[in-house]
């Protein structure tokens, strides 16, 4: 996979070079570029941003740069003719919400570009002028406001790349992490048996794979339907067995 990141603070993404996103770009399984629109901005000042039309607070990003980054990166791609079009990530509080779903169908894809908007975000004529060249995913978070892509981009890219196959040495640990299969991960302990007056729950220790099984999943549930209701409301009636409803 080919990850492209435009954004005016080049800076902001270093981090994608370390743990295990830095290591899948050793090895090879992930290409990884960042392009600054302000080295597109071709007046004196290399001006990004303007004031909005109609007014209001805040700056607007002026569409060239950002049109001109984006046809650098479309050059420097895997551009593949026979493939589809890249997929070009636009974060934005106002986007559609990045799940776990969404994850997995951004890690099938082979080149994806972010577009970090900052202030009030892009010129609108950008994204629709973009939505000819590449396929336009406007992506939020969740409900809160940042201030610009670049912290959602590490946090996209992160749950992305992990999910390419052989960036995690265990893929088993994939199957069984929170947010896959509909409900939260069960609660997990280690040694010693005994801290500070507390205990291991006692069906972990009992060797019995069965109830260990059974415990884990009613775990799950319960923490579920506590935490975050809505996903058991979300959930495929056909998915629970007998003793999921006893719960
Ligand atoms: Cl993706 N971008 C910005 N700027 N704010 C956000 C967000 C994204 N998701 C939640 N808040």
């Amino acid at each position: 996979m080919r990850i492209d990141v435009l954004s005016i603070f080049p800076e902001y993404l270093e981090p994608l070079r370390l743990s295990l996103i830095g290591k899948a770009v050793t090895d090879g399984l992930l290409e990884l570029s960042v392009t600054d629109p302000r080295s597109f901005a071709t007046d004196r000042h290399r001006t990004v941003d303007d004031t909005p039309y109609g007014g209001g607070a805040g700056m607007v990003m002026k569409p060239e740069p950002w049109a001109l980054a984006l046809e650098s990166v479309l050059q420097a791609g895997p551009g593949d003719a026979a493939a589809s079009p890249p997929v070009l990530v636009v974060p934005s509080p106002a986007g559609e919400v990045f799940t776990q779903d969404v994850a997995y169908e951004l890690a099938a894809e082979e080149h994806l570009i972010f577009a970090c908007g900052r202030y009030e975000g892009i010129d609108e004529r950008f994204l629709e002028w973009a939505s000819g060249e590449v396929r336009v995913r406007p992506m939020s978070l969740g409900d809160y406001v940042l201030n610009g892509g670049e912290v959602a981009v590490l946090a996209m890219t992160e749950a992305v790349t992990r999910l390419i196959p052989g960036v995690i040495g265990n893929p088993e640990s994939l199957a069984e992490e929170s947010h896959t299969g509909g409900l939260l991960e069960y609660p997990v302990y280690t040694k010693p048996s005994e801290w500070r007056e507390r205990s291991v729950p006692e069906t972990l220790l009992s060797g019995h794979h069965g109830r260990i099984a059974r415990w884990h999943r009613d775990q799950q549930l319960e923490r579920t339907a506590r935490r975050r209701p809505d996903m058991i409301f979300a959930l495929d009636p056909a998915t629970l067995d007998r003793a999921d409803l006893a719960v």
